[in-house]
C-alpha cells in the first residue's frame, strides 16, 4: 500500500493547506506501533519524560524508521520534491477523558525556519475522532502574513508556551480532520491548526513528522538537526541525525540530547518563560 496523493488532493493542499485523510498503513500495523511505544512508557513508570517527546526519532528505532518509509514519503515528495529532511518527530498524547488541548497557532512563528514548504504529516496510532479531539484547521491561513499570537502558558495546553492566535481564526470556519488508527494528515505549518479535550475512554495518540526541502534553512538557532530521510542534501544547513540502530542506542541517545536541547532553545526563542515541555 503506498499513498499516492491525485490532482485533486495535490491542488487542495496547494489551496486550502491541507489534505487528510491519507491512509498509510492498515490498523493492525499502527497498533504495533502504539504497543512499541506503550511498553516504553510502561517501562518508564507510565510516560515518556518531556524531552523524549520531541526528536523522538533518534530514541525509538521504529520512528526513524518510519520516517524513512515510502509509504510516507511518496506523498511529501509529490507536494515539495525529492530531496527531503525531517526536522522533528513529536508525540501528541491526549490521555482518556484529559482536558488536553491544542491552542490555535501557527508553527512557522516559532520553528525558525526559512522554507514555506514545511510539511506536518501527523499519523493517528490510536482513534482520532472528533470526540477524541482530534485536530482542526483553518483552510488558507498559511498563505498571507502570519497570524498575531501570544503565550497563556496554561497547564492543560500541549504546546510549549501555550502560544495562541489573538485574532484571524474563527471555530465556525474551522475544518475538523478526524482519523482513524494507521490514517494521516498532512498540512503546511504555517496552517493555523488547533484541538480539543480528548472525551473518549481510550487514549489519542498521534506522531507528527515535519518534512522540509534540503534547501531549507535555520534562521533563530546558530545549530540545528534533521535526518536526511529522501535525496540528497546540497545545502548542508542541518547536521544530519544518526540513523539508531536500536531503541535508545547509545550514540543516538547522546545526539538527542543536543538535538533535543537546540530545539527546546529555538521554541522559546524571546519567550517570558521556559516551561521546556517541548
Ligand atoms: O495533536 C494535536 O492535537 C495537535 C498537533 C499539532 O499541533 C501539530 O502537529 O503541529
Amino acid at each position: 500500500m503506498t499513498a499516492v496523493l491525485t490532482p485533486e488532493q495535490i491542488e487542495q493542499y496547494n489551496t486550502e493547506g491541507y489534505v487528510t485523510p491519507v491512509r498509510i498503513m492498515d490498523a493492525a500495523e499502527a497498533g504495533t506501533l502504539r504497543s512499541k511505544l506503550e511498553a516504553t512508557e510502561a517501562a518508564r513508570g507510565g510516560k515518556l519524560a518531556p524531552t523524549e517527546r520531541s526528536k523522538a526519532h533518534l530514541l525509538f528505532k521504529w520512528l526513524d524508521d518510519l520516517i524513512r518509509d515510502p509509504r510516507i514519503l511518496d506523498p511529501i515528495e509529490q507536494l515539495i520534491g525529492p530531496n527531503i529532511l525531517c526536522w522533528n518527530t513529536l508525540f501528541w498524547i491526549k490521555e482518556a477523558q484529559s482536558p488536553s488541548f491544542v491552542s490555535w497557532h501557527q508553527d512557522t512563528k516559532y520553528w525558525g525556519l526559512s522554507s514555506e514548504k514545511v510539511i506536518t504529516a501527523w499519523l493517528a496510532l490510536s482513534p482520532a475522532s472528533l470526540d477524541a479531539g482530534c485536530m482542526r484547521v483553518m483552510p488558507r491561513t498559511h498563505i498571507g502574513d502570519v497570524l498575531p499570537h501570544d503565550d497563556q502558558y496554561h497547564q492543560d495546553n500541549l504546546l510549549t508556551r501555550g502560544q495562541q492566535i489573538t485574532e484571524g481564526v474563527d471555530d465556525a470556519e474551522a475544518i475538523y480532520m478526524p482519523l482513524q488508527v494507521g490514517e494521516m494528515s498532512l498540512h503546511n505549518y504555517r496552517l493555523a491548526h488547533a484541538s480539543g479535550p480528548n472525551n473518549t475512554d481510550d487514549r489519542r495518540i498521534g506522531v507528527s513528522m515535519h518534512f522540509m526541502p534540503t534547501e531549507t534553512g535555520q534562521i533563530v538557532g546558530n545549530w540545528d538537526s534533521a535526518a536526511l530521510v529522501r535525496g540528497e542534501d546540497t545545502f548542508g544547513n542541518f547536521t544530519h541525525t544518526p540513523i539508531p540502530a536500536a531503541d535508545f542506542d547509545e550514540e543516538a541517545v547522546a545526539f538527542h540530547a543536543k538535538a533535543a536541547q537546540a530545539i527546546n532553545e529555538i521554541v522559546y526563542t524571546g519567550a517570558d518563560e521556559n516551561t521546556a515541555k517541548l
